[in-house]
């Protein structure tokens, strides 16, 4: 049978939202949490990818992290924002569809969405889905006329964007959103390969707004992850009580001792776990053996020079149209457009 009518189109702008629409499902939404543990346990060194890090404790926990007097990257990070909302602006455009990897809180978002002219849609992705919807909730009332469009996943096992319905009336361009320097959690040559898929989900004339810790004192740096309010420690061990939840594992917490220390080489931030004696600790049904001293690697927390950064996005085909940084040179904000 032929068909012989389509359904009428109608290209009027969808109706104001109040509400965040219902979030899509993306890769990594339902990760296997025994299973990537088991990966990462049985591994030489023992491993845990930082993305457990952030259940519904976790993202609490990292929550006041960002408020710590030791922590200064949150704060810095959201004055340069400020400073230089009207740069942002006028090279963003109007009517920019604001997609941010590993959206959180949202806190810095509103800083961004106040300094654009007419934003259109905000993507936020994450993989805590509750700590994410709660977020967009509060976003979107207030912000009435932007269409919130959640994803729940791993943004860094994503090459596309669940957004083929784009809503109509959306002629702006994507601008990416990347703050905190969790580029930093990503080795160079991943941050490199990162970057490449960013361009994918961005389209040929997105921009990408990238946040960057930079390289300084190391007394500076360790402080900042081993705050002597203990917060980063109890993010770091909250990891072990996840895995006894959700892993079928018996951790004692009162075992194990959250450790940051610099790695010069490297140019990062490390954080492990270390294991205050020869124990076995039960893991999905397996026998984890542990010696004393023995660490598991939690997060790498890279740090760059402008400069530096500037040549890892060039690799990632992209280029520092601008690069802005705090009177301290604490953190910089990286604003890079595609390179063709
Ligand atoms: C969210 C990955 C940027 O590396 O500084 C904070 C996470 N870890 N304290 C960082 C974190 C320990 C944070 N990032």
């Amino acid at each position: 049978m032929r068909q012989t009518t389509t359904a009428p189109r109608v290209d009027t702008p969808p109706p104001a939202a109040a509400a965040p629409d219902r979030p899509t499902a993306a890769d990594g939404a339902g990760d296997d949490i025994a299973a990537i543990a088991l990966a990462g346990l049985t591994a030489t060194p023992k491993c845990l990818p930082p993305r457990l890090f952030y259940d519904a404790a976790g993202s609490r926990l990292f929550d006041r992290i960002t408020g710590l007097a030791a922590y200064y990257p949150t704060r810095t990070e959201s004055r340069i924002l400020h400073m230089q909302a009207a740069e942002i602006a006028t090279r963003a455009g109007r009517g920019t569809t604001l997609v941010e990897f590993g959206s959180g809180a949202s806190v810095k978002t509103r800083l961004v969405l106040d300094a654009l002219r007419d934003p259109a849609v905000y993507v936020p992705i994450d993989i805590s889905a509750d700590h994410m919807m709660t977020a967009s909730t509060a976003l979107a009332r207030d912000h009435p006329g932007l269409t919130v469009r959640p994803v729940h996943g791993d943004f860094m096992q994503m090459t596309t964007l669940p957004l083929d319905d784009a809503p109509a009336g959306t002629a702006g361009r994507r601008l990416g959103f990347f703050p905190g320097s969790t580029i930093g959690n990503l080795l160079p040559d991943e941050a490199v390969a990162f970057l490449r898929r960013a361009a994918c989900m961005l389209g040929h004339d997105g921009h990408l707004l990238v946040g960057v810790d930079l390289e300084k004192d190391p007394a500076r740096l360790i402080a900042a992850y081993d705050d002597p309010e203990g917060v980063t420690a109890a993010f770091n061990l909250n990891l072990l009580t996840r895995l006894n939840r959700e892993a079928a594992a018996d951790f004692r917490l009162d075992r194990f001792a959250h450790r940051a220390i610099w790695r010069a080489d490297a140019g990062r931030i490390e954080m492990h776990l270390e294991s205050l004696a020869d124990q076995i600790v039960q893991v999905a049904g397996r026998g984890i053996r542990f010696r004393k001293g023995e660490t598991i690697h939690t997060e790498n927390s890279h740090k760059y020079t402008p400069a530096g950064f500037a040549r890892l996005a060039r690799r990632g085909g992209w280029r520092t149209d601008a690069c802005w940084t705090d009177p301290e040179r604490l953190f910089s904000l990286h604003y890079l457009i595609q390179n063709h």
